[in-house]
Parts: C-alpha cells; structure tokens; sequence
C-alpha cells in the first residue's frame, strides 16, 4: 500500500466535535440524546477550544486536505507540530488589537492520545566526525520528540487516518552533570530550552520568519517525521527482507511526502542525510518521492542546526543535479547557471529553499491555475524550462463537509431536498441545481436560508459584542488575515466613499449595508495593526452618526478564527475578495463564500478567477486591473498622486483620514497610512479605487431585486462544485502521488432516508 506523508508546520483544525458526529453520521442521535439531557448540543458545542495551530489560508488547507483524504479513502498521516499555543486570540482595545496567549491545552485536550512507545530523539547542533565507515554526527543537543495521535474520520466511509503531532520534550539525562557542584535545579529549568521547540506558533501569515527558533521547528518536525516514516517503512512487507540491510528500492513506490509549502523543506537534505549516513545507501540509489506545495520565492540561511545538511546539499543534490547538467541543456549560459544555483552567491553561504525543494522534488505545483501559470514565468521561469515536466498545478479547494453540512445545515437540507446527498462527497452534483434557477420555490427558499442565517448572526453579535445591526441590509463581509497586498485599506475607502454620499444626499435611497471585517495582524506588522485602527475608527464615526441611521455600519469582528468563520460564512451576501492581481496565490475564503451564498466582488487574483469562468462572470462582480494591466502599470510607473489629483471622492477620503476627521483627538494617527498610500504603495490602491467604487454600485443595484440576486446565487451555489478539496486531493493522488482514489460508502445509522 502507497502511504501519504502531508508534512506541514500549521494544521488549523478549528473544533472538532461538531465535525466528528458529521462525519460519522451520528449529529442526529447526539442531538436527540442530549435533548433528553436537557442540553442543547449548539451551546455544548461553543465550549470546545479552536486547535488553532494555524495562521490563515496555508494551514486551514492542510486541515481540509486531511478530511478530504480520509474522505477518499487515502492512506494519508498528517504530520506536524502540538504547538501548546496556537494562534493568539485578539482582543480588540480602544480600537487597537492586543494579543492573548491562546493556551488551549488548559483544560486538556480529550481527541489526541499521547503515543510514548514511539518517541524520537532528534538531534541538532554537534560536529561531524570522519571514521572508517563514513561520518558520525556527535556531541548534539537531543530533544525528544512525543507523538500525539488525533483521528481524523473520513465521510461515512469507514475510514479513520491519523494527525501525529510532535511535541518536544528534554531527555531525563538533559544536562547531566555533577550536582554536588549545585547545579541541579538550573539543569531541570534549562529543560524548558528544549522543550521551548513545540511551544508557539509563530504568528506570520505569508512572511518569512528568519528566527533560529522557528528553523528548529523545522527540523525538529522533518527529522522526527522521517524516522517514523522509515520505522513504518521497515516494518512494511517492503522493507524487512533484509534484517541487518534494509533494501529502500521500494521506498520511492510506498512512501510519497508533501510539502506543504516550503516550511518543511529539509525533508529534502534530512532524508539524504538518513538514508546515506545512516542507512548506508549509495548516493546514486538516493531518487526524490517528494512533491512539493506552492514553494514561494524566498531565501534563508542555512545554519548550524544540522552541520551535515550542507554536505547533503552540496554532495547530494548538488551532484545529481550539478551545474553539468544545466550547462549541457544550455551550453555557455553561465548567468543561467548561477541564477539557478541552490547556494547562493556571496560571504554567507545561504541556501535557496525554493530552489532546493524544486530540485529535490519530482513534482511541484501551485496553488490555483494563475498563480502556477505565474510561477513558471517569473520565479521559477530558470527550473522550468530546465525541468518542464515538473511544473502542475492543483487549485486549492475547501471540505464541503465542513464548509457546507456543518455551518450551513439549513442550505445543505434544501439542497438534498432537491437533489438527494450524494454531493456532499461528489460535489460537482450541485451543477444540478441549475435546473432550478428559475424554480420560485427554490429561489425562495434560498433567500428565506440566508435570511434565517443573517439573522441568527445579527443575534450572535448582539449577545457576544452587544452590538445591534440591521438584519435587512447587505451583508458585506471580508474576512482574512490583515494584509497590504489584501487590500482592506481599499474597502476602507469605499466605506468612508459611501458614507460621504449619504452624508451629501441624506434624503437620497440608498441600499442598507453593513460592512464587516475580521482578521488578525501579525504581532509585529505595524501597518496592518494601523489598518486595524482604522477599520474600528470609521466604525466610530459612521455608525454614531445619526444622520447616517442604520443605512451604514461599520463591525470590527473580533478574534476572527476557524470557528467565527463558520457563523459569518453563511451570512454574508457579498465576500471581499479583493487582493491586487497577481498577490494572493490562491484564496479559499474565496470558495467558502461561493459555497455558502454569497456573491463574490473581487479582482481577477488566485481562485477567483476560476471561481469566475465556473459561475460565468455575468454572475460575478469582477473589477479592476488585471496582471498584465499591474506589470504595464509597473513598466510605465505607479503614481498614487495622479488618482488622488483626479478623482474627487478619493481626494476627500484621503483628506478626511489625513486631517483627523476619524481620529480627532490624534489628527495625525493615520499619517502612516496616507503617507504609504500616496507614496510607497506596492499594492496599487488607487489604480483599483474608481472600478472598485462602480463595482460596488452594480452590487447595490442587483441587492434591490431579491430574485435577480438570488439566480446569480443559485448559479455560483450550483458551479462551486470545483471548489471540493476532494477534487483537489484526487489530482494530488493520481497526478503526483500515484496512487488512485476510491471512495467507499456506509450507509448513515441515524437518516431515515437511507
Ligand atoms: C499562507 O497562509 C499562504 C501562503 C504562504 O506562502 C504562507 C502562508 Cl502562512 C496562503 C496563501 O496566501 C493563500 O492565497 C492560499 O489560498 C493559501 O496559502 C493555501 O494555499
């Protein structure tokens, strides 16, 4: 049987209670039993800790890509770190973020069961020693690493895969030393140096953190991963023929790694350094089985964690894929040679990751068709013309169990009403809904779902943050990390646009709206943490201007998190999507949306386009420039000044957010910002801002005929069928991984139905 190894520093789980009885079929019975109890399953629920182990998009595709494979019956581990603080939770202050430790092991943790019959020593530092039969690696610092197993079911299918977590623990020996000197209490607190490895996330989203803490992680994870993996290797039928030598011909056919991006990507030079060193293998028989995901430009260095890695890199990967072979593909290319390098140039010897994962790697692939299209012609343009056959893309998707049958039961039932259950593991059936975009009954029943969730949202926000909004309005909603290249400065402006039409014309209609944005800054990203600022400071001035009564409201939404998304996803009506071409490598948000009914604003970036050629653009609001319409602005020169010179309404909103009109007790709080926009902007908000603002017109429009808007619903509800992660991990499996999915189904116990 081929094993699937999904290495990744980040699963972001969310709960996992609700999702279990989902996927087991037993949310029926559970409810009715705790019914009996008195209980009501719903409030049980809100009590479960989020397994917050991840940032944003990158480690809530791992969680989905887990269900799918256990979904399709993929003998897939999970495979990553039991950080005991995943993502810190925001509290919003005076209108600024402060971050909380999120210590969600507190009150124990009842899915994961420690596996201490299979702890790993995992060693760094040291020196290499040259002898008689090759190189010993001695006088390391060893961290334990303890495993802890969580089940992740598949769909009705009888199926459980694994999630291993590794956390660090110090050896009993850690310091041994002569205490008589004194030094035994010291030496049990130092414990914690080690045990330091598995205790936070770091809190970047799409950044790269250089910190030797974070590279430790890395390793720790990658190291201890591949000798599990072997052990389970020799174990095999495959690979105990010989007792003393184990013959690793079969490795590259039963064992297949995924990288999740570049974060594990000593795999590459570890498991030379295993197989060679340790396994005693020649190099020549040492062949790559490992695809990597959406590698992204970017440079680190290669340290003293593990001083054999070099030696790998250079030896290893160096030789098979030596500078010969470039040099015969294109003769007299020197400049090639070099820019294609995996150590680059210069005093400090630092290894290129992406280049080392391309090299080490049979396959690579991106995240959604432009962003793979983008690789090929800019970052990775040297390695694939070098290594074509390499280069594939797979566009991410999102599990339709949870993203659909869990949060939204009500949109699920009334699509089963019509077209039996089937989808929810074949998801493409939605394209059925199409018959019924004309059927009144089903439109009305899919504006009456929405409204039901609105509402039940607008309660939510009232108990929680006691505030009060107009469950009649459009819900706009954008929700994702806070970044410049995701543009909430750009929603900004056409909030302030907005008001300042209502404000120029109070008697005039205008479609109620109310905004929302959540997300968290990354600690340390001083700009997304002023755009947090004044998000919440609009949100003071408009929504407490009483001219503007509830035709405009303005929500920070606090904390946003795996489980906040499953309450606002089947609200919204309109998603955000609005990164500048060419930034945002694929989006999933993107997808929950379309999923869950909402109509989707958004630029021509990642999924979206996809989501777009699925659902027909008549029925999504495309606005803004294109990639090549952001290159061409690029050649001839991006200057902010000629839009705010002429384009009035930017003007004042600029004006407004410089002179203190949102800030007046600090006038000059968002200087920053406007010094940025104006004149170091990378994202080009401006060249968006007059398309963007016609675009949110169309919107306002269209919301005024219920039934027109919700056709266009219906028909990005019945495209999103792409969208399924199960379809994305069936073209990892067949494509990458060669191995064919099947998917087997139970009939579900508790559904009268079957
Ligand atoms: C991350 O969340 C993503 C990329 C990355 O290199 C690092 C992190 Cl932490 C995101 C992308 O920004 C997003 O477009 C994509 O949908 C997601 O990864 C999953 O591929």
């Amino acid at each position: 049987m081929q094993r699937i190894y999904y290495l990744s520093l980040e699963f972001y789980m969310g709960r996992t209670l609700q999702n279990t009885m989902v996927n087991l079929a037993l949310q029926n019975a559970c409810d009715e039993a705790t019914y009996q109890l008195g209980l009501d399953m719903e409030e049980l629920q809100e009590i479960e800790e989020d397994a917050g182990l991840g940032n944003g998009g990158l480690g809530r595709l791992a969680a989905c890509f887990l269900d799918s494979m256990a979904t399709l019956g993929l003998a897939a581990y999970g495979y990553g770190i039991r950080y005991e603080f995943g993502i810190f939770n925001q509290k919003i202050c005076g209108g600024w973020q402060l971050e909380e430790a999120d210590d969600w092991l507190r009150y124990g943790n009842p899915w994961e069961k420690a596996r201490p019959e299979y702890m790993i020593p995992v060693h760094f530092y040291g020196r290499i020693q040259h002898d008689h039969d090759g190189v010993k690696w001695v006088d390391t610092q060893v961290v334990l690493a303890l495993p802890y197993d969580t089940p992740v079911p598949g769909y009705r299918n009888n199926t459980v895969n694994t999630m291993r977590l590794w956390s660090a623990r110090a050896p009993n020996e850690f310091n041994l030393k002569d205490f008589n000197v004194g030094g035994y209490i010291q030496a049990v607190l130092d414990r914690n140096l080690a045990e330091n490895i598995s205790r936070v996330l770091y809190p970047n989203d799409n950044f790269f953190e250089g910190k030797e803490l974070r590279l430790k992680q890395e390793y720790f994870v990658v190291a201890a991963t591949l000798q599990d993996i072997i052990r389970r290797f020799k174990s095999s039928k495959f690979g105990s023929r010989d007792p003393v030598r184990t013959s690793f011909d079969a490795f590259p056919d039963k064992v297949a790694i995924q990288l999740n991006d570049t974060h594990p990507s000593l795999t590459i030079p570890e498991l030379m350094r295993v197989l060679v060193d340790i396994e005693k293998l020649d190099w020549d028989k040492v062949r790559p089985c490992m695809g990597g995901n959406g590698c992204r430009d970017f440079l680190r260095q290669a340290r003293k964690i593990n001083p054999q890695h070099s030696k790998s890199l250079y030896q290893g990967v160096g030789q098979r894929f030596s500078c010969i072979k470039v040099y015969a593909k294109f003769p007299g290319d020197l400049d090639r040679m070099r820019r294609m390098s995996m150590v680059e140039e210069g005093s400090v010897k630092r290894i290129n990751m992406a280049h080392l994962c391309i090299v080490g790697s049979h396959a690579v692939n991106g995240v959604a068709r432009i962003h793979s299209e983008i690789l090929k012609a800019t970052v990775f343009k040297d390695f694939y013309e070098f290594e074509p056959h390499k280069f594939q893309n797979k566009t991410n998707g999102i599990t339709p169990r949870r993203w659909l049958v869990l949060c939204n039961p009500g949109l699920a039932e009334i699509i089963a009403e019509r077209i039996g259950e089937d989808y929810i593991s074949d998801l493409d059936q939605l394209k059925k809904l199409l018959a019924f975009v004309e059927d009144e009954g089903f439109i009305r029943d899919i504006a009456k779902v929405k409204q039901e969730n609105k509402l039940k949202f607008s309660a939510y926000l009232e108990k929680e943050y006691k505030v009060k909004i107009n469950p009649n309005s459009l819900f706009d909603i954008q929700v994702k990390r806070i970044h410049e290249y995701k543009r909430q400065l750009l929603n900004c402006l056409h909030i302030i646009t907005f008001y300042n039409r209502i404000k120029k014309e109070p008697n005039k209609h205008f479609v109620p709206r109310t905004i929302m944005i959540g997300g968290k800054a990354a600690p340390g990203y001083h700009m997304a943490k002023m755009i947090i600022k004044l998000i919440t400071s609009i949100g003071d001035i408009v929504n407490n201007d009483p001219v503007i009564g509830d035709r405009l409201k303005v929500i920070f939404l606090e904390n946003y998190r795996v489980s906040l998304a499953e309450k606002v996803v089947p609200a919204a009506d309109l998603s955000e999507q609005i990164s500048t071409a060419g930034t945002e490598a694929s989006g999933t948000g993107n997808m929950k949306f379309m999923l869950n009914g909402a109509l989707t604003i958004g630029t021509m970036d990642g999924a979206n386009v996809e989501m777009a050629e699925e659902a027909g653009e008549e029925n999504f609001f495309i606005f803004g420039m294109r990639v090549e319409d952001v290159d061409e602005l690029d050649r001839k020169g991006y200057c902010a000044k000629d839009y705010y010179d002429h384009i009035p309404e930017l003007k004042q909103a600029i004006d407004q957010m410089s002179s203190g009109f949102f800030s007046p007790k600090q006038p000059d709080l968002f200087k920053d910002i406007v010094n940025m926009l104006m004149y170091h902007d990378r994202f080009k908000v401006f060249a968006d801002y007059e398309a963007y603002i016609k675009c949110q017109e169309k919107v306002s429009a269209l919301y005024k005929n219920t039934k027109e808007w919700t056709k266009k619903v219906i028909k990005n509800i019945a495209t999103s069928g792409k969208f399924s992660s199960d379809r994305t991990i069936a073209q990892y499996a067949r494509e990458i991984w060669g191995v064919e999915p099947t998917r087997q189904k139970i009939p579900a116990p508790d559904d009268p139905r079957e």
